[in-house]
């Protein structure tokens, strides 16, 4: 670590912003916690839009420099502040996959979780197509069914033998699932690995509040 770290983590309960508290708690990052309102959106106040003019959680502030992003902020953390193990780094044999991995859990996920979302919950009822949610469920199901097989498997943690990023992206993604009542009917093994992660100390503390 050549810098010294000023970090500031804007963060609200059950949002993406636990990712990036989970990698600094285990990274033992010093850091202020600023808690955002989350009960309307857009997230925090009207100052807060000097940090995130689209005012989503989570933001990274470090001294005069803002990341945002919740991927993006854990590469930031691990390139500017590591090493560290959480990253499977270019000269390990498993750095692709967990690239894939790491960036699987969101961008990967995110289009059909989110019209599942939208469509099954956060869209006034009048405005919600049942094709396009059930469309939205069954490619959920696809990817979902893909991570089992190719991401888990049999293995306790995605790459590396050990928890990394790709872990942390991950787990969110399957807890957002789960906070809508979407995490159902899901392969063992993944049900499996995510009773796993959200047992680990670090998300129990990362996500309680
Ligand atoms: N890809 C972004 C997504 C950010 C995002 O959409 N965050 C949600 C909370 S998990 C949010 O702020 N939603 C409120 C809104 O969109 O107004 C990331 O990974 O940080």
């Amino acid at each position: 670590m050549t810098r010294t770290p000023d970090l500031t983590l804007y963060h609200a309960p059950r949002t993406r912003s636990i990712r990036v508290r989970w990698m600094l708690d285990e990274m033992g990052l010093p850091y202020t916690l600023h808690r955002l309102q989350f009960a309307t959106r857009p997230a925090g106040d009207e100052s807060y839009a000097l940090i995130h003019p689209m005012r989503k959680v989570p933001a990274l502030k470090d001294g005069d420099e803002v990341v945002l992003d919740s991927i993006a902020i854990m590469q930031y953390l691990l390139g500017r502040y590591g090493p560290s193990p959480l990253e499977v780094t270019p000269d390990e044999d498993e750095y692709g996959r967990y690239l894939h991995w790491l960036h699987f859990g969101e961008s990967g996920m995110i289009m059909p979780v989110s019209l599942l979302l939208a469509h099954t919950q956060m869209l006034p009822e009048d405005k919600r197509d049942p094709k396009l949610a059930a469309w939205a469920k069954y490619e959920t199901g696809k990817l979902l069914a893909f991570a089992s097989e190719h991401a888990i498997g049999d293995r306790e943690f995605i790459a590396g033998d050990r928890l990394t990023a790709a872990d942390m992206s991950l787990t969110y993604m399957f807890y957002l699932l789960k906070l809508m009542r979407q995490f159902t009917d899901v392969p063992e093994n993944l049900k499996a690995y995510f009773a796993r992660m959200t047992a680990l100390p670090g998300w129990v503390a990362a996500s309680a509040d």
